[in-house]
């Protein structure tokens, strides 16, 4: 072993952070593109489904608080695409990556949104799951990546009570109201555990990603986490539990649940979900039809760059 892969070692046993000079083994750095740019690509292509309903929210506050969230979202990618480029990628290639079906993004987002309850079972469920998974990644050995979730997990709990108090709306409205807001929790209940991978035990990247301390807890410690703190809440709403089979065990002090259709989620993942083509083809046509743009802050940034420096 050298000197240089040693003080890497050094910074993962030590708990100490990675930073884009210092030396990294090839798989380190491939591995973190990887989840980054998915984790960037996730947060833009997740403006779709909520975007849909902007101008159809039910009242001027509501209309404003989804666009102040739409729009974190937004900046959430814009962080993370910068993360990743600090490792030495470049945007292009990682959009290019995007449209070619090289890179995926979160399997969630291609469902799609057919009520306003989804938008409180979105906020709830979605950003409530990402909460669980990016306060564990606040620990991720990468700094950039470590200090991106610190900001991103404060927007994101502003965006789960957004969620949340539109279901509490609903649960204690008419008798529709609350029978819309359980279908959103019905529908979206199991396409929101599958957001934190497939099992442990089929899981490509967990044991190199646990080793190196780019992931610190598996896919499914952190499932189990969101089914613990998030039964409570559906109890408070007086809502059903999708799953029949969830209930409290005592002896694990965790909710058991039903197994999962994992055929529904490789399916969804390879592109053949109810939404994909058209996220896909939202996401492209947006890109070409705002080329313009980036041609001129490039043109712009040419123009000023004596003046810049
Ligand atoms: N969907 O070895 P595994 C948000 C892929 S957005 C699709 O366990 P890993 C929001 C996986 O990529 C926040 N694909 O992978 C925005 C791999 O394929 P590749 C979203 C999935 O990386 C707008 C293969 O399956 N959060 O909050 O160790 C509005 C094997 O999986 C999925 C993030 O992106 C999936 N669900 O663990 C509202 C979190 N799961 O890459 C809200 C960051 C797995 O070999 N990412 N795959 O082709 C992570 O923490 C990890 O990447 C995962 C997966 C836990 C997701």
């Amino acid at each position: 072993m050298d000197n240089l892969e040693q003080a890497f070692n050094e910074i993962i046993e030590k708990d100490l952070k990675v930073e884009p000079r210092d030396w990294m083994p090839e798989k380190y750095r491939a591995n973190n593109i990887r989840q980054i740019s998915q984790h960037a690509h996730s947060e833009v292509i997740g403006m779709q489904p909520e975007g849909n309903w902007l101008l159809r929210a039910p009242s001027l506050r509501a209309k404003q608080v989804l666009l102040a969230k739409i729009q974190d979202e937004a900046g959430h990618g814009l962080y993370l695409y910068s993360v990743a480029e600090t490792l030495g990628i470049s945007r292009q290639e990682m959009i290019e990556q995007l449209h070619s079906g090289k890179a995926k993004y979160s399997s969630i987002f291609n469902y799609p949104a057919l009520t306003w309850a989804d938008m409180g079972a979105i906020g709830w469920l979605v950003d409530g799951a990402a909460i669980v998974n990016q306060v564990s990644l606040q620990r991720t050995s990468y700094g950039p990546y470590s200090r991106g979730m610190v900001r991103i997990c404060k927007e994101e709990s502003f965006h789960q009570r957004q969620g949340y108090e539109i279901m509490i709306h609903m649960a204690n409205g008419t008798p529709e109201q609350k029978a819309m807001a359980q279908d959103a929790l019905n529908r979206f209940w199991e396409p929101a555990l599958m957001m934190f991978g497939p099992h442990d035990k089929d899981s490509a990247h967990t044991s190199d990603s646990m080793k190196w301390k780019i992931k610190r807890e598996t896919n499914d410690t952190l499932r189990q986490k969101f089914i613990d703190k998030t039964v409570p809440q559906i109890e408070f709403l007086g809502l059903e539990v999708p799953d029949k089979n969830c209930k409290w065990n005592e002896e694990t002090g965790h909710y058991d649940h039903s197994p999962f259709n994992w055929d529904e989620f490789w399916n969804v993942v390879k592109g053949n979900g109810p939404c994909n083509a058209e996220r896909l083809e939202h996401h492209k046509k947006a890109h070409n039809d705002n080329a313009w743009v980036r041609e001129a802050a490039y043109q712009y940034a040419k123009k000023t760059e004596g003046e810049l420096v």
